[in-house]
Parts: structure tokens; sequence; C-alpha cells
């Protein structure tokens, strides 16, 4: 049994349709990051860095218990439990490798920050422009590179789905909050739209947010836990 810390959330989303896809059994376990569940002792247990997701697999190596944090190596870790989700030629598996740490440090922070200023920007929008800018460039540009690589592949490693399908393609189903016309990019439209229709992409976790959170319109309080400022050390 593998427990599964998560919140509605692109990177939850992940590791929700990788245990879909490869049928093993789990136990989702809520941690509302707007409350600050993700600070909670026994949860920085699992994960020390207070993010979701993260899970633990009571039969690990060994069949000992192993915590995991960081959705890359919770990809990864399950594709090598099952032998499943990546290829077995060694180039197409690291081309697979590279598009999912790919994700984790390109499109992922990118396109968060894009959301973060374009978005969630304070007292509706009362922010630096340069910064949304900036974001929405990278937006762009992490889209690009997406679309570049789709263009004439049905995957993005080897010839079938692998974890740098299921890595990439939460995000692209929030592109209104990105900046971009996703239009631009058909190739990512096209196979966006060809992993949607996958059963594991179609699964739900029992969503517990209010109506107001799954708007994202948060409470102060809850601005206070998801968007921490510290004061400037040189002011
Ligand atoms: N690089 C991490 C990113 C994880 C992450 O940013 N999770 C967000 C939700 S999508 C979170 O837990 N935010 C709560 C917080 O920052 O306090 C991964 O890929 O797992």
């Amino acid at each position: 049994m593998i427990d599964l810390f998560c919140f509605v959330s692109p990177n939850a989303r992940k590791i929700h349709m990788a245990l879909e896809e490869l049928g093993l059994p789990y136990a989702v376990r809520w941690v509302d990051i707007t409350r600050g569940d993700q600070f909670a002792p026994h949860f920085l247990r699992v994960n020390p860095n207070g993010k979701i997701p993260a899970i633990v697999d009571h039969d690990g190596p060994g069949g000992e218990p192993v915590r995991l944090f960081e959705s890359a190596a919770i990809l990864l870790y399950l594709a090598e439990k099952t032998g499943a989700l990546l290829p077995d030629d060694p180039a197409a598996r690291w081309e697979a490798i590279c598009w999912t740490v790919w994700q984790v440090a390109n499109q992922g922070p990118g396109l968060g920050q894009a959301t973060h200023f374009l978005q969630y920007a304070p007292d509706g929008g009362h922010v630096d422009p340069y910064a949304q800018d900036r974001f929405r460039a990278e937006a762009q540009r992490v889209y690009r590179v997406l679309d570049e690589r789709l263009t004439g592949r049905d995957y993005l490693a080897g010839d079938a789905f692998s974890i740098a399908d299921i890595a990439c393609f939460p995000w692209t189903r929030l592109s209104r909050h990105h900046g971009v016309t996703v239009t631009d990019y058909p190739a990512v439209v096209a196979w966006s739209e060809r992993i949607a229709a996958r059963p594991s992409a179609q699964a739900k976790i029992d969503d517990h947010r209010d109506e107001a959170t799954r708007r994202f319109q948060y409470s102060a309080e809850q601005r206070a836990v998801l968007f921490p400022t510290a004061p400037d050390p040189d002011r």
C-alpha cells in the first residue's frame, strides 16, 4: 500500500496519474496546503521540504517502508518499482528522464511563477509589471520548447507514453493562468488532449476544498500560509 500525500494540484496530479496507470494500491492522505498542513511535524517527516506530493510506500526496497518527495523522484521510483512507464531502449529511456527533469526544473517553476504573478497578484494586481512580463515570457518559452519537441511525435520520449508525459501534462491543463494563448502551440494542444482521454487523467480524487478555495479566492490567512513574504534586510 502506498500513502499519497496530496492536495488538488498539478504536481500531485502527476503521482495520482502514475498510480492509476500502474494499478498500484494507494490511499489518499489529504494535506490542505492552504491551511498549513504541509508544516505539520508528521508531514515534515515525510517531506522535510514541506510540499506535496510525497508518498510512503509501505512495501519499499527490501520490503521496508520508504518515504519519497519531489514529484520527479517519485515518478522515477514508481517506474523502477514496476518496470513500466519508462522505455526499455536506453536512448529513449534517458530522453524520458531528461524531459522529466526538465519539467521540475523549468516548466513547473516557470509556470508556477507565472501563475503567481499573473493570477495571485496581491490587491487585485498591484505587482511589479516587470515580474509579470518576466514570467509571461518564461511561460511562453516553456510552451515553445514543449511544442517544438512534440511536433511530429505522439509522446515526449520514444514511441510510448512515459513518466515524461505524466510529468509535463498536468500544467498544460492550466494554460489560462500562464499568460499564453495555448492555440499558438498546436502540438502541445493535440498531445494534451490525447493524454486527457486516458482513464488515469480522468480519475478523480476526493476534493476537500471549499468553494472559494476552488476558485483560488484565498482568505488573508490562506495567503499568508501560501505566499509568505520576508522583509528586505537592506530596508
Ligand atoms: N518540485 C516540487 C514542487 C512541489 C510544490 O511546489 N508543491 C506545491 C503544490 S503544487 C506545495 O506543496 N505548495 C505548498 C507550499 O509551498 O507551502 C515537486 O515537483 O514535487
